[in-house]
């Protein structure tokens, strides 16, 4: 007996995975059908499927080719499958071709030819609504976003607006855009805004854009004060539009994947969050210009107290702060957060160096993140006994901008408001202590 077996995600089954089915059947007697988990697709930089696995299962079962599906789950099970079901033939289509050829080792490789003028990512395509953004602001993350807003369905960066038109017409022409310097005929010309220019410009730029009935997503720091974010809050709510925080490590995968496994009690109770970002910055830089309200603490401390709200709450009960300063702004910001049952600390330079990385303390163990932490593609889980500690590691791709903005889309696209992997009340809460730091309320200096 020929046993074949062929791999795939099998999204929005059409006639070209048939065609290449059929084939894969017919090269032999008996069909293997590796469907692609969800969270192989997702560390793959897959982001769009649109089914997931248990539907593509039964789509490639009422297909009636396959004689066995099994879940693709990790790189390198191929080369297991292959031994294991002991396949005679890997079967792929031509637009992987040489791809798979490593595996000549263990069994035959065949490309079959691929169908063209049909594929998942046109019907995603076809079948999505597809939002013009607008980016405020042509900074470093603006030109960042771009190229990362393309790897996500429904998504095209349209327009860039920017008062200094010199800087406006050179961002637009790097990235084939239209470029504004008014801000309401911007808005007359995008479905959806991102703001992404200097800070004390957020809060107004948003609310323009929701006042316009535009939904909004706003780079870090959000916004500077607890009250601004509930104001605004309320105006989205009251036009229903979405407005969401672009704090991208709530969104990139691994992040989440912690935070789930220390809610699941891995290292039991959790007593402290360390989290330190430090990045030196050479002046003159907006990030040392107290009038732009620069800082460590506006730059850095969304990221870090994001993971520790995320991980301990919003029910803190006391914070503060140690800065060294230097012509008005802190280059350097140690806090100190309390909870009831647990203790926290951010430190965060960008006039002093430090290691930035993240260490999450238990009753039963700790979890480490070493820097960049904020980037997270690997962490470990330790305990007393070294034999138990595990790693895990995971793609981050690109910029890791693409999973907040497939975040934000899917949220409008799903009519929802706002999303588990950042709360709006963790949002707030963020600002919150931002806004304590911003009104000197325990801050005491070094
Ligand atoms: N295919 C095809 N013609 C198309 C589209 C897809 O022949 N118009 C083939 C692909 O070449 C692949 C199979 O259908 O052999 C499944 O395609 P996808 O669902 O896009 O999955 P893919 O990302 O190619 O999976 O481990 C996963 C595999 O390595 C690849």
């Amino acid at each position: 007996m020929t046993k074949v077996i062929t791999y795939g995600t099998y999204d929005l089954l059409h006639q070209g995975h048939l065609n290449l089915l059929r084939r894969a059947k017919e090269l032999g007697d008996y069909l293997i059908v590796g469907v692609t988990s969800d969270s192989f697709d997702r560390g793959r930089g897959k982001l769009n499927v649109r089914n997931n696995v248990l539907e593509r299962v039964e789509a490639v079962k009422a297909t009636g080719y396959a004689d066995e599906v099994i879940i693709e789950d990790y790189l390198g099970q191929k080369i297991d499958d292959i031994q294991k079901y002991d396949v005679d033939i890997f079967a792929i289509g031509s637009d992987w071709m040489g791809k798979f050829d490593y595996l000549n080792e263990y069994c035959k490789v065949v490309y079959l030819p691929r169908t063209e003028g049909i594929s998942s990512t046109m019907l995603r395509a076809e079948s999505q609504t597809s939002y013009r953004i607008g980016i405020v602001g042509s900074g470093r993350i603006a030109h960042r976003f771009v190229p990362e807003s393309k790897v996500v369905n429904g998504a095209e960066v349209t327009a860039v607006m920017n008062p200094d038109k010199e800087k406006a017409e050179a961002f637009a022409q790097m990235h084939g855009l239209t470029a504004y310097t008014d801000y309401d005929q911007f808005l007359q010309n995008v479905d959806l805004v991102y703001v992404a220019s200097p800070h004390l410009t957020h809060y107004d730029y948003t609310k323009r854009a929701l006042l316009a009935d535009k939904h909004v997503l706003c780079e870090i720091p959000f916004m500077l004060s607890k009250e601004e974010v509930l104001e605004l809050y309320r105006l989205a709510d009251e036009r229903n539009l979405v407005l969401m925080e672009a704090s991208k490590t709530a969104y990139c995968p691994a992040f989440g994947h912690i935070v789930t496994l220390v809610k699941s009690g891995i290292i039991g109770d959790v007593v402290d969050v360390k989290a330190s970002l430090s990045k030196m910055v050479p002046p003159p830089t907006r990030e040392l210009d107290a009038e732009q309200a620069g800082g460590a603490m506006t730059e850095h401390a969304p990221l870090t107290l994001l993971a520790i709200i995320k991980l301990l709450g919003i029910d803190w009960r006391d914070v503060d702060f140690h800065s060294r300063m230097e012509n008005g702004v802190d280059i350097y910001t140690k806090g100190v957060m309390n909870y009831p049952h647990a203790t926290a600390s951010f430190t965060l330079g960008i006039g002093v160096k430090t290691e930035g990385n993240l260490v999450i303390s238990g009753t039963k163990g700790y979890i480490y993140v070493p820097a960049p932490w904020w980037l997270t593609d690997f962490f470990e889980v330790r305990y007393e006994d070294q034999t138990k500690n595990k790693k895990y590691f995971y793609s981050y791709d690109g910029e890791g901008l693409r999973y907040e903005i497939q975040e934000w889309l899917s949220i409008i696209v799903n009519e929802r408001r706002s999303c588990y992997k950042l709360r709006r009340r963790e949002s707030v809460a963020i600002a919150e202590i931002i806004g304590k730091y911003r009104n000197h309320e325990n801050v005491t200096e070094i």
